[in-house]
């Protein structure tokens, strides 16, 4: 088990703190072989699945199934230990909102680059403070799978303005495609510039689980739409078990 101050622990919030994203192998965390076989399984069940309207080849698991799979989606959070190491990386105690279960199959076009938390127009939109969001990746990924890509250090250069967001994805050298193993996972903050690349080959799959956590259980109310209640209350149920500081 690690600690808050494993040199392990350290270096990884290092990264987060400068990169604004961390990996996390498959082999730095308890085994998540069984959940990957279930996931996988869960894939072959295309009727579970439904399209993702303004993108071609996209797909997320049903809210109906993830409800059902509750338990599989948010036990391996405590029992690979994941949760607890994220949360000693980041400094925080983080608090489940959703995850979404995306498959890209065949071409797909890029998801476009974005923050999830940003200024513009004089408003706020997303979660303040910004919040962490981990990826647990189902598949291998290449860079031409669709895989994540980051703007290095971006969520600490923000000048609310997108023009300058489009300047930092195109040109600089910021930009960091990760290229992973089924089973390593991404914790990244969400004011940090990210996109998902597209997708140049029809045999080409992806699968990655997003789960989107906040540092408060105040933004858990707002997102208890649509039966995604009954995925936060389980999740705060076995917190309060497992979790004792
Ligand atoms: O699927 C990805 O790699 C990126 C996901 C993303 O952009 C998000 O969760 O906001």
């Amino acid at each position: 088990m690690k600690n808050f101050f494993d040199s392990y622990v350290v270096s990884h919030r290092e990264n987060l703190f400068l990169n604004g994203f961390t990996i996390i192998k498959k082999k730095d965390v308890l085994t998540l072989d069984d959940y990957l076989t279930n996931i996988s399984q869960l894939e072959t069940n295309s009727e579970y699945f439904e399209k993702q309207l303004k993108q071609k080849g996209v797909f997320t698991l049903k809210a109906s199934v993830q409800q059902k799979y509750k338990e599989l989606f948010i036990d391996i959070l405590f029992k690979s230990n994941i949760y607890e190491l994220s949360c000693f990386i980041t400094g925080q105690k983080l608090y489940l909102t959703n995850f979404k279960h995306y498959l890209t199959t065949g071409k797909t076009k890029e998801l476009g680059w974005h923050r999830d938390t940003y200024f513009r127009d004089n408003k706020f939109h997303g979660i303040l403070p910004s919040a962490y969001k981990l990826a647990i990746y189902g598949s291998d990924i290449l860079n031409h799978d669709g895989c994540t890509a980051f703007v290095r250090g971006s969520h600490r250069i923000d000048l609310n303005n997108k023009f300058f967001d489009i300047f930092l994805s195109r040109m600089t050298r910021r930009v960091e495609k990760l290229t992973l193993n089924k089973g390593d996972s991404v914790l990244f903050n969400v004011n940090l510039l990210h996109n998902r690349l597209k997708t140049n080959y029809e045999s080409s799959k992806r699968s990655a689980i997003i789960y989107g956590f906040a540092l408060s259980n105040f933004y858990q109310n707002n997102y208890k739409i649509n039966d995604n209640d009954k995925i936060i209350n389980y999740f705060n149920k076995k917190l309060t078990q497992i979790i004792q500081w």
